[in-house]
């Protein structure tokens, strides 16, 4: 086991993007995907939290922007329920596995080291964003890269080093992120990399590069479902062709169980109003089994 620990405190998070449907995620990855049964045949204990059921309802109506970006307060109020779900579980010596909604919910768990799994950066600022779309600005609200927005500034304390990231899997990164990549050194494995070395190099490369930079040697790895490839993962808001195959998605989570470093993991982006149902099938059964991957299945030692 992880750190000694034995129970996951399973969390259902709705998201920021206007897009409909991505909120539903934890719904059917518990219900449909049989999530928790799954979970307990690992031997491990679970306890839900599911705060979709209260938020579902204050989705907003299009009046709750700051410039650009959209559903503000809505967003605030959603990462701020789950960071101090996320933080309460991790001080309980608990693993933290979130389930979204959109990577908006990122804003509220990032935690030590990080571990970026992702077609995209979500390091957008109100500035650089074309989207308005909160599920691409986490990292920059998390680092302070972005200043002050209303209601975040109520809670969210932008302390997040950005040395403490590690992104895999990028292919489709805005102009301005790629600057923002750059300028601020950030460690990034996009999927040029992961051709070039293969997967099981930059895991590694990625791992160590976090032992580095995190001397407390806890990380918390974050698993985008669209840093998969749409011909495994396809029901999803942002599909991006070139991504990581079924394999090397469920390998880069083995690998971070085998550090026993985890504290805890998010799963976002699945959406279950998108696709065929065979698709819509995969996906889940795909954010089902990465879940199972990052508690050890598949690991013989
Ligand atoms: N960078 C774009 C696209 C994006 C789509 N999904 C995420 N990002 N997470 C944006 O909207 O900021």
């Amino acid at each position: 086991l992880l750190k000694g620990q034995q129970t996951v405190a399973l969390i259902g998070a709705g998201g920021g993007q206007p897009k409909g449907g991505v909120d539903h995620g934890p719904t059917v990855l518990f219900n449909e995907g049989k999530l928790v049964s799954q979970i307990e045949a690992l031997d491990w204990k679970v306890e839900v939290e599911d705060h979709f059921p209260e938020f579902v309802h204050l989705k907003p109506n299009g009046n709750d922007t700051f410039g650009i970006l959209k559903n503000v307060k809505y967003t605030s109020d959603v990462t701020h329920k789950i960071h101090n779900s996320v933080k309460k579980a991790c001080e309980d010596g608990k693993l933290a596995l979130t389930i979204g909604g959109d990577h908006s919910i990122a804003i509220g768990t990032i935690k030590l080291g990080v571990i970026w799994v992702d077609a995209h950066g979500d390091i957008n600022t109100a500035e650089s964003t074309s989207s308005g779309n909160l599920h691409g600005c986490p990292v920059a609200f998390v680092s302070g890269l972005q200043g002050p927005i209303p209601h975040f500034q109520d809670w969210l304390k932008p302390e997040f080093d950005l040395k403490r990231i590690v992104y895999i899997g990028l292919r489709d990164l805005d102009g301005p992120e790629k600057q923002i990549i750059r300028e601020n050194n950030i460690k990034a494995f996009s999927m040029h990399e992961v051709d070039k070395w293969g997967i099981g190099r930059v895991v590694d490369a990625a791992i160590q590069y976090l032992y580095q930079t995190t001397p407390d040697s806890e990380e918390e790895p974050a698993e985008h479902v669209d840093g998969l490839d749409p011909s495994v993962a396809p029901a999803t808001g942002t599909p991006v062709r070139g991504g990581l195959s079924f394999r090397e998605g469920h390998y880069i989570m083995e690998a971070l169980h085998q550090t026993g470093s985890l504290v805890a993991v998010d799963i976002t982006e699945v959406n279950p109003e998108l696709g065929t149902v065979m698709e819509r099938e995969t996906t889940i059964s795909i954010g089902c089994s990465l879940v199972r991957s990052v508690l050890g299945e598949g690991l013989l030692y």
